[in-house]
């Protein structure tokens, strides 16, 4: 039973993190481990949450911007 449970959490952990708008490698196109403005272009969302997130204002977003 314990082994279920197990289980269960590793699905509904994968399900909820398919269920987010995309990870930060879904939108860093060119793999530069930064996301520019172009590359947030592709989400409405993200681009309009762009500039409040790019934190040091270099048009970039890193990964710890991002994941903010
Ligand atoms: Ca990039
Ligand atoms: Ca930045």
């Amino acid at each position: 039973m314990k082994k279920l449970n197990v289980l269960v959490t590793t699905v509904a952990i994968m399900a909820s993190g398919a269920a987010m708008a995309g990870g930060f490698s879904d939108y860093d196109l060119d793999k530069d481990g930064m996301i520019s403005k172009s590359e947030a272009a592709m989400s409405e969302k993200l681009i309009k949450v762009f500039d409040d997130l790019d934190i040091n204002k270099d048009g970039q977003l890193s990964k710890e911007e991002f994941n903010k």
